[in-house]
């Protein structure tokens, strides 16, 4: 295909398809029936990334979706409330799964960009009365994907988490992209994770593998995401040819996100410089832009680009989300800003 004619996919992180030495290494992978628990390579893939997010076990999930919640499940009972972030992917895009799955009351606390206080979430707690349901966990969403990407700082985290300790909740953070924090800001994954009894982590987002997640946790934690996996149908056989994806992913694609985040800061520095649009640069801190236009509904000017080959997506009325990955190159950035800024013109 001629490389002018290529769409420049920005929509997601989500939308790479495997490098051919990826398609490799699933290819040759040893595979084995995993619900049997004989699946070697899903081994190897769970013993790394419990490793690297220093917990005892980790169980691998057909998608971030199904890790978080399996993680709620695992640490709740029907009836119980969970505190998340009004935009945490867990609340707000993963099909009202917390009411359906686990029988849980979400309450929402308003952070900025995702990022809530220890005061917040003091002022959400009630106290133990059978009138008020039994408020369990707390979620963090590292990075927050409707926050823009936003990084939580240790202090933040540590904050929040100390004040649930306090009152004895349980902890999940979603991690679907804490491969990207980590790499920003260089504090180890396992560093983020301390504070948290489950963590998930996506390998199908920056680190461009076709499918899968992961949970990670005690072993009785994942023993029990194990059996809740098992009942939603989540058991797969010969999964290993996919986790090898997964592991080619992680060995082979961590370093290379700082790539992704110089692209979605020299996009958002372009952006900034499109009259109609409203870019913030500072606030691009790793794989995701969101910005704001000023001239027609988000959804409009998307078809627009569409048309002329860059694909975004509207997330609110007035904003559009780009997320660089692995399939964009630096190249691919100055392309689809030409492309945008004579769109609108
Ligand atoms: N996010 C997707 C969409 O669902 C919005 C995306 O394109 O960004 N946690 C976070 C923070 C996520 O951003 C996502 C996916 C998930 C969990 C769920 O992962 P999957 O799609 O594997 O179920």
């Amino acid at each position: 295909m001629d490389k002018s004619l290529r769409p420049i996919d920005l929509r997601s992180d989500t939308i790479t398809k495997p490098t051919p030495a990826m398609r490799e290494a699933m290819a040759k992978a040893e595979v084995g029936d995993d619900v049997f628990g004989d699946d070697p390579t899903v081994k190897e893939l769970e013993t790394e990334t419990a490793t690297l997010l220093g917990k005892e076990a980790a169980l691998f999930t057909a998608s971030g979706t199904m890790a978080n919640q399996l993680a709620l499940r695992s640490q709740t009972e029907p009836g119980d409330e969970i505190l998340v972030e009004a935009n945490a992917h867990v609340y707000y895009y993963e099909g009202g799964g917390p009411a359906a799955f686990s029988g849980v009351m979400c309450r929402c606390l308003e952070g900025q960009r995702g990022i809530f206080t220890g005061t917040d979430l003091e002022a959400a707690l009630r106290p133990l009365d059978p009138h008020f349901p039994r408020t369990r966990l707390v979620c963090i969403e590292n990075t927050h994907n409707r926050g823009g990407g936003k990084i939580w700082s240790l202090e933040q985290i540590r904050e929040v988490t100390a004040t649930a300790r306090k009152h004895g909740l349980q902890l999940h953070l979603d991690g679907a992209r804490l491969w990207n924090a980590s790499v920003a800001t260089g504090i180890a994954e396992r560093e983020y994770a301390a504070p948290f009894d489950s963590v998930s982590v996506c390998f199908s987002k920056g680190l461009g593998a076709p499918i899968g997640s992961a949970l990670v946790g005690s072993k009785g934690l994942i023993e029990r995401a194990r059996r809740f996996r098992k009942m939603i149908g989540g058991g797969m056989r010969q999964a290993g040819v996919i986790a090898a994806g997964a592991l080619y992913a992680l060995g082979n694609h961590r370093a290379r996100l700082a790539e992704d985040h110089a692209n979605a800061k020299r996009l958002a520095a372009g952006l900034a410089n499109i009259k109609g649009l409203e870019a913030d640069p500072s606030q691009a801190e790793t794989n995701i832009v969101r910005f704001r236009v000023q001239t027609m509904p988000a959804d409009q000017l998307v078809e627009l680009f569409k048309a002329r080959g860059v694909m975004v997506l509207p997330v609110a009325r007035d904003t559009i989300r780009a997320v660089t990955n692995l399939m964009v190159t630096t190249e691919d950035i100055d392309h689809a800003l030409a492309i945008i800024s004579d769109s609108l013109k």
